[in-house]
């Protein structure tokens, strides 16, 4: 009874957050309702925010060469080897790897994945980042196939494979991030072999087609309930043999050499693809969600270094809850580590 009342009090909260980018079946009932997603709400959700980022993104599209909006639209995707300079690279490899500020590990399953959040402090001691973040091309790319003039947020981020003991990555299984139109970004670091746990990409999942909508449909109807955790939070999970039947092609596997920049609409299906052994990925890795239902393609206010800081503060919180016995914090601070260092004994 008192858990119905609450639910009922809250029940207009729960709506509201239909206008924002709420994706949880499992924690909001109005998102999660099996009957509202037969009606179509779900659907519909999913149509209005492709209609507006695709306004807006032609609005966005003087920001990049012809070329890379042509592959976009193909793909969902834009891919450039040789993306920076080979001097400035190698100014930004070396500096990224003599950084040992502290940095954070989460655990995916049996991975391991280390962040180091660009605060303006930090970003201080990189100044060869600082600048491929403020180049038009990076910024223009971020900016048109996430569909706002908005800054990312951004981290150095590596990705240590087969590196604990646990269940497999969930991020192995091929996945949309969101029901809408979304940016991210990879910069590669490190050279990126098949085997290696590289990106995968299915090439113009991003589009909304009617078997994709159907697709969107029918999955919503169970996601509250569904046996997947991502899956209940607004994060399908899609199986090899269905990706067939929407009529997609084979993922395409991002084995590319250090310096290759990939910009992707991860609404498309992708997911981190397998690896042999033991390895290690390092990337910039950038990221940009912002409401799917603006019309507009400003108004928002945030600046990488701002939301770098905002990072940190989260951790900083997490820690701050652990303390008090409230809540144990999934990020744990390393000290005196570089992004490419083997994972801790
Ligand atoms: O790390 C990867 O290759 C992809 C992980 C992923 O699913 C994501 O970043 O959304
Ligand atoms: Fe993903």
């Amino acid at each position: 009874m008192a858990v119905r009342l609450q639910q009922a009090a809250l029940m207009p909260w729960w709506t509201a957050a239909l206008l924002t980018q709420a994706k949880s079946f499992e924690r909001n009932p109005v998102i999660g309702s099996r009957r509202l997603n037969q009606w179509g709400l779900h659907a519909a959700r999913v149509r209005l925010a492709h209609h507006l980022a695709t306004a807006r993104r032609q609005r966005l599209a003087r920001l990049i060469p012809a070329s890379d909006c042509e592959a976009f639209e193909r793909d969902g995707f834009v891919l450039r080897r040789d993306f920076l300079p080979a001097a400035q690279f190698g100014a930004l490899l070396e500096e990224v790897r003599r950084y040992r500020g502290p940095l954070r590990e989460i655990a995916e399953g049996d991975t391991i994945l280390r962040k180091i959040a660009l605060a303006p402090a930090v970003l201080a001691r990189l100044p060869t980042l600082a600048t491929v973040l403020h180049s038009p091309l990076w910024r223009g790319l971020i900016r048109y196939v996430g569909s706002r003039d908005a800054e990312p947020v951004v981290w150095i981020q590596s990705i240590l494979r087969h590196a604990r003991p646990g269940p497999r990555d969930p991020q192995t299984f091929f996945h949309a991030d969101t029901f809408h139109p979304t940016v991210k970004a990879w910069l590669f670091l490190t050279d990126v072999a098949a085997d290696g746990g590289p990106f995968t990409y299915v090439p113009g999942s991003h589009r909304l087609t009617p078997e994709r909508l159907a697709w969107e449909r029918r999955t919503s109807l169970d996601a509250r309930h569904s046996p997947d955790a991502e899956t209940r939070q607004g994060s399908f999970r899609i199986a090899p043999a269905e990706l067939e039947k929407l009529g997609l092609p084979p993922p395409r596997v991002f084995a590319v050499p250090s310096n290759t920049l990939v910009v992707a609409d991860t609404f498309g299906f992708h997911a981190r693809g397998p690896s042999a052994g033991a390895s290690l990925r390092v990337e910039i890795w950038a990221y940009g969600r912002r409401s799917p239902f603006l019309p507009l393609t400003a108004l928002a206010p945030w600046t990488t270094a701002g939301l770098g800081l905002r990072s940190v503060a989260a951790w900083k919180w997490g820690d701050w809850l652990q303390r008090c016995g409230l809540k144990s914090n999934p990020w744990r601070e390393r000290l005196g580590v570089s992004a490419f260092d083997a994972p801790a004994a």
